[in-house]
């Protein structure tokens, strides 16, 4: 069993925070991501959390992020907004977007944000909710760089390519999901073999294309499968799609391409839907779509997606995380920085 380091979510934003900021990050950029880390922490979304400062900062240390983005919105129809990210990290440039995004739809009833020149490393929760808690239903997907064989082959093609869904209940947490369509996000399957457990059979295939339960031989040269065979791989196809063919950014292949695989997040795409309950259903949309959940939620052995998380967030105790990563991250930090 791993050691763990007790931290409450202020040590872990104070951490992440100034680790960012003695690695080139500006205040509204260190702030931005040091927020996202912090709340996946709150959440138990444990690899996209402070799992991730390390990549954060490798990107920021290579120059291929800039640590001091400035994101730009340009409205290109009243329902569609694009927002150049300046090849920032991903939070900053959807704190900026997000709430164009809901005002657009609110007003439309549909809008569609088109987020470029991006480096996507988080779990995309975040920003569905946030679209969610302005009353909207929310899409949000991102390729990533090919970890993924497409249904029938054994070499990666696509991204882990995440997509999330949220729906609003106001006065209520959201119900959301966000899922990697591979059988099983990468983040996870590199905690698996770090904490020395198997991955459930049909994860992945080891470099010599055999099948295998051993996490370390799909992160190291492996192939993840898609999850559900033909049906995942099509919905990876259609972010890929979405994310780049659509944006006019980066398909994972071309991502890695151009990447200097300094082990950070590449640059790419993220398309985002919001729409409007309220404007397309009308009065009565919240009670009709409440009597489905609980047609759900009274299934014994069913529960509704997000449900784990947002317990996880009433948790106010410290969060246990992993004694060696806290190590590393402090290590990352400047000597004149070190969060106590
Ligand atoms: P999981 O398989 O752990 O969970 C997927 C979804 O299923 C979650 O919304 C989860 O809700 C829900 N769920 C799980 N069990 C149940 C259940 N029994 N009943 C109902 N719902 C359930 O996620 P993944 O490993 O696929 O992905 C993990 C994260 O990785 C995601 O947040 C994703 O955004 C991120 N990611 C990011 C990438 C990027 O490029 N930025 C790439 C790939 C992944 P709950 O949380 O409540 O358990
Ligand atoms: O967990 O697969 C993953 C992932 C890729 C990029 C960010 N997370």
């Amino acid at each position: 069993m791993p050691d763990f380091a007790p931290m409450t979510l202020e040590q872990i934003h104070a951490l992440a925070h100034a680790c960012l900021t003695d690695n080139g990050c500006d205040q509204h950029n260190a702030e931005a991501v040091a927020t996202t880390v912090t709340h996946a922490e709150r959440d138990g979304s444990l690899s996209h959390g402070l799992f991730r400062i390390p990549g954060y900062v490798a990107a920021l240390r290579s120059g291929k992020v800039n640590g001091a983005a400035t994101p730009r919105a340009e409205s290109l129809s009243e329902s569609l907004i694009r927002v150049d990210g300046d090849n920032g990290f991903a939070p900053n440039a959807l704190r900026y977007g997000i709430p164009l995004l809901a005002d657009a739809a609110a007003q439309t009833g549909v809008a569609v944000l088109a987020m470029v020149r991006i480096h996507h490393f988080a779990a995309l929760w975040h920003e569905t909710e946030a679209l969610a808690e302005r009353g909207l239903a929310a899409l949000a997907c991102t390729a990533y760089m090919p970890a993924v064989a497409p249904a029938g082959a054994d070499t990666a093609l696509f991204g882990t390519n995440p997509i999330s869904f949220a729906w609003p209940r106001p006065g209520d947490t959201p119900v959301v999901y966000d899922m990697a369509t591979a059988s099983m996000a990468m983040g996870e399957v590199q905690i698996a073999a770090r904490d020395g457990r198997s991955v459930p059979a049909g994860t992945g295939l080891a470099k010599d294309g055999a099948p295998t339960t051993d996490p370390a031989k799909i992160a190291d040269g492996g192939v993840l499968l898609p999850f559900g065979g033909h049906k995942g791989s099509a919905i990876s196809l259609m972010i890929e799609l979405l994310a780049a063919a659509l944006l006019g950014e980066r398909f994972s292949f071309e991502a890695r391409e151009a990447d200097n695989r300094d082990g950070g997040p590449p640059r790419g795409g993220e398309f985002l839907l919001a729409l409007s309950p309220q404007r397309i259903a009308g009065p009565g949309w919240e009670q009709h779509a409440a009597e489905f959940f609980a047609r759900i939620t009274e299934l014994p052995g069913a529960r509704l997606p997000g449900q784990r998380r947002h317990t996880n967030r009433n948790d106010s105790t410290p969060r246990k995380v992993n004694a060696a990563l806290v190590a590393k991250i402090r290590n990352l930090c400047g000597q004149s920085n070190q969060p106590k």
